[in-house]
């Protein structure tokens, strides 16, 4: 059994900082923690992405790893359980309805890892696919860099966050208090190739 969440998460504040600003970050897992989850999916078969993408040309430095390549039984999986768990577990101390924070149940059911190399821009600012619902969580294993929310693909951050092992920041998604938010995020400053594990939830 992995033991991953340390704290301090457990405070239903996210939730107007998720309103506010359309993000949140939190401290998870300690750094230890976290550099084990990395060298375990660090063996998984990673895929170099181009250097831009979309009708945008988004700037993206990574190669990724996706859902169908995360073995079953990965440390992801428990992790990613063990997110949601949290997360409802503190709706359900400060007596918060779930059905009032998100149209669907939470259920993270789509995972990606990605590994940055060393760029001033690691990708550039964009919002993801409106299939992914409720909330996105970007959790930082290995490395070093900055994750940012915009307002607009073109302006400049409005909120940043130094991103460590152990880090995590949630996003807002389409379905969060029942509206299509979705914030502009983007990732810079990657000093020291960074590993990312992102908890999504794919609308079914
Ligand atoms: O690397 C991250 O933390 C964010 C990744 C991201 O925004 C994405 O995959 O759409
Ligand atoms: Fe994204």
């Amino acid at each position: 059994m992995y033991m991953y969440l340390d704290g301090p998460f457990g405070t239903p504040l996210f939730i107007q900082s998720l309103e506010e600003s359309g993000a949140a970050a939190f401290e998870l897992m300690n750094v230890r923690t976290a550099l084990n989850v990395a060298r375990v999916v660090s063996g998984y078969q990673f895929v170099d992405q181009a250097e831009h993408y979309g009708p945008r040309s988004v700037v993206q430095h990574f190669s990724s790893c996706e859902e169908k390549d995360i073995p079953m039984e990965s440390p992801v999986r428990n992790l990613s359980k063990e997110v949601q768990n949290l997360i409802l577990e503190c709706l359900k101390e400060h007596k918060i309805n779930p059905k009032k924070v998100f149209s669907k149940p939470l259920e993270f059911n789509d995972h990606l890892i990605l590994k940055y190399s060393r760029h001033k821009v690691g990708l550039g600012a964009h919002r993801d696919l409106s299939k992914y619902i409720n909330l996105i969580v970007s959790i930082t294993l290995r490395g070093e860099a900055q994750f940012n929310i915009h307002d607009a693909p073109d302006t400049p951050s409005k909120v940043a966050w130094y991103a460590n092992p152990g880090t995590a920041v949630m996003m807002r998604a389409p379905g969060f208090r029942w509206s299509e938010d979705r914030p502009y995020h983007s990732v810079t400053c990657v000093r020291k190739p960074r590993m990312a594990l992102i908890l999504k939830q794919k609308m079914r």
